[in-house]
């Protein structure tokens, strides 16, 4: 499940077709400048507990605060009306910055959808990396507030 880079740079490239400058264009990272997609910790194991994320501009609204740690079922669900949302859930390493485990990618108005990722224990965020010319948004989820701590034990 390496899909969110290529797929999105791939994009990128088909839009740039027939220019000379594809090559270098497509060798960007585009996400931000966190290049940890490919630690995603996604697993095909029976999850041992299941969290309800409800997503509305611009908050994440969990339906627990933290689970044990292991595999763990995520549901995110667009309430929006107006907007499209994602679930990432960011594991907050020792120096601050966020390890991406894993994501529900572009969940459209109304619609569910879901990720089993295997957790070690610790402190995380679960947010929205949403950013303008994304999915048609013309703002930057995570910096308008949509994000909240989660806790792995
Ligand atoms: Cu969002």
């Amino acid at each position: 499940m390496l899909a969110r880079i290529p797929f999105r740079l791939s994009l990128a490239c088909l839009a740039l077709t027939g220019a000379a400058f594809v090559a270098a264009a497509c060798g960007d990272d585009d996400d931000g400048g966190n290049s940890e997609d490919a630690s995603f910790r996604i697993t095909k194991k029976a999850p041992n507990d299941t969290v309800k994320v409800d997503m509305i501009e611009f908050k994440m609204m969990p339906d627990k605060p933290s689970v044990a740690a292991g595999p763990t079922k995520f549901i995110a669900t667009n309430t929006s009306t107006t907007m499209v949302h994602e679930l990432a859930v960011l594991r907050v390493k020792d120096d601050g910055t966020f390890e991406n485990t894993g994501e529900v990618e572009d969940v459209a108005i109304g619609k569910s959808g879901e990720i089993v990722l295997d957790l070690p224990a610790g402190k995380y965020v679960l947010a929205c990396l949403l950013v303008p010319g994304e999915a048609g948004s013309t703002v930057d989820h995570f910096k308008e507030g949509m994000k909240i701590d989660f806790e792995v034990k």
